[in-house]
């Protein structure tokens, strides 16, 4: 992936209001593609090179229609441009030297060494282009572990996320949220427009790295600071562990108590029984707990010693929660939620995907929507999460293997009959 303010006035037309265009190159799998996805729909000209007749590996996996690009692969790579490329052969890496003289960004997610392996070293790239921002995503930052491939999950477990993330007694646990993958991209994405900018003021391109352990760890930033205070106070007073349980000298599993200042919980709603969505979270803020305490029938509490101040509260977590249950269980989510709201009591219904995809202020937004892909028909995708005002985002289907290939070329100044050649080669 690239960015280049200079291809503006040149080869590459750019449709962002700013001076700033970008190509994507060498993302795979879905850290990558997450960055530069996000790039393209803030209106980057993200180039994807990907290996001919091969694509990005999950163009075929988790596939849910034979011989159509999954989901997995159209819902990461929206807005962007396909090129096939063989970098390994010298043809191939003749053109990708062309494009690192035109773009602005590289965004790779290769294995490590996998770049300096095929001559991408940075002073190679900084010798056709110094204006080059060479963005990385790896498993791991500069250590022992600096080598190794990593994939969601181990990033997951490295960055201190399985360890915190589960119930009390049980076994670590894997969030669902892609913490490792998306999160990491999500990181890369702000250094690459840092960079993009400071190189503004210095005329000079830089290294990007978004190591996925350490992306992780910043998102379990709180987990860091309970350590500290494990190891100052000896106990955690908002974990299910307390006051009952011992603690040991590391954080524990704190099942699905709220992380924050304000005690939460999961409660089962009306249905539960057979709903395995009907629950919801609800927040003992203590701001409203008089409100609580009279929407749930229990108004003593509000002056009574042993409930009456948040420290107190602490000692009697499981009981006062036990009991806002009781209440819960007498209305679905969405009457709790809704009755809740009046008192401003903060909780939020446990969404299934299937509600989520029928919730209509969310398309309205734009953060689901549906696109039209030439193979595979209308699909469900999640929009860009992020809106700017005055730059609302259009959401374009995924490309094609190699779609762009040719008009890529062509704006690089390759003829047809190099074009043909290049074919002949196997190198496109
Ligand atoms: N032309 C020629 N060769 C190409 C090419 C192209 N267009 N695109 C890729 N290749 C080659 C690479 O150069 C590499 O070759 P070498 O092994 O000879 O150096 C090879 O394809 C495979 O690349 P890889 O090692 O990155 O891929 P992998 O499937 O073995 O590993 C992954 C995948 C994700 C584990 C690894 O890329 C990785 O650890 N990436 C960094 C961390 C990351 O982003 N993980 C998130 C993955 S999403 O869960």
């Amino acid at each position: 992936f690239f960015f280049s303010s200079r291809r503006r006035h040149t080869r590459f037309k750019c449709d962002w209001s700013s001076d700033v265009c970008s190509s994507d190159l060498f993302t795979h799998v879905q850290s990558g593609p997450t960055c530069t996805q996000l790039l393209a729909w803030f209106g980057a000209d993200v180039i994807k090179v990907e290996r001919a007749n091969v694509g990005d590996a999950t163009r075929g996996q988790l596939r849910d229609i034979a011989g159509v690009d999954s989901l997995y692969f159209t819902m990461l790579n929206h807005n962007k441009r396909s090129i096939t490329l063989d970098t390994k052969k010298k043809s191939g890496r003749a053109v990708l030297d062309r494009l690192i003289k035109d773009c602005d960004v590289l965004v790779e997610n290769f294995a490590p060494g996998a770049l300096d392996r095929m001559g991408i070293t940075w002073e190679h790239i900084q010798s056709i282009n110094p204006r080059m921002i060479l963005a990385s995503v790896k498993g791991f930052g500069p250590g022992p572990y600096e080598d190794c491939k990593v994939y969601e999950n181990v990033a997951q477990c490295t960055g201190g996320a399985a360890s915190t993330t589960g119930d009390e007694d049980g076994i670590p646990m894997i969030s669902g949220a892609q913490i490792g993958d998306s999160g990491t991209g999500l990181h890369l994405a702000l250094g690459i427009v840092t960079a993009l900018y400071q190189r503004t003021l210095t005329g000079r391109g830089q290294k990007v790295l978004a190591p996925m352990q350490d992306a992780v760890l910043n998102l379990c930033r709180v987990k860091l600071r309970d350590q500290q205070r494990l190891e100052r106070t000896g106990v955690l007073q908002e974990y299910p562990q307390y006051p009952d349980a011992e603690f040991s000298d590391t954080v524990p599993r704190a099942g699905n108590a709220s992380g924050g200042g304000q005690p939460g919980s999961i409660l089962k709603c009306k249905g539960w029984e057979t709903d395995s969505n009907a629950y919801i979270y609800f927040i003992v803020q203590e701001a409203v707990w008089p409100a609580i305490c009279k929407v749930i029938g229990e108004e003593s509490w509000i002056t009574d010693e042993a409930f009456a101040s948040a420290s107190a509260r602490l000692l009697h977590l499981k009981p006062i929660f036990a009991r806002i249950e009781k209440w819960t269980k007498t209305k679905t989510k969405y009457e709790a939620m809704e009755i809740l709201n009046q008192f401003d009591i903060p909780c939020g219904p446990i969404l299934s995907m299937k509600e989520i995809v029928a919730d209509e202020s969310l398309r309205q937004t734009g953060t689901i929507v549906e696109v039209d892909h030439p193979t595979r028909g209308k699909y469900l995708s999640v929009g860009n999460p992020i809106k700017l005002s005055d730059s609302p985002t259009v959401v374009k289907r995924s490309p094609l293997l190699g779609e762009h290939t040719d008009e890529i070329l062509n704006q690089l100044g390759y003829t047809p009959q190099d074009i043909a050649s290049l074919r002949t080669e196997g190198v496109i």
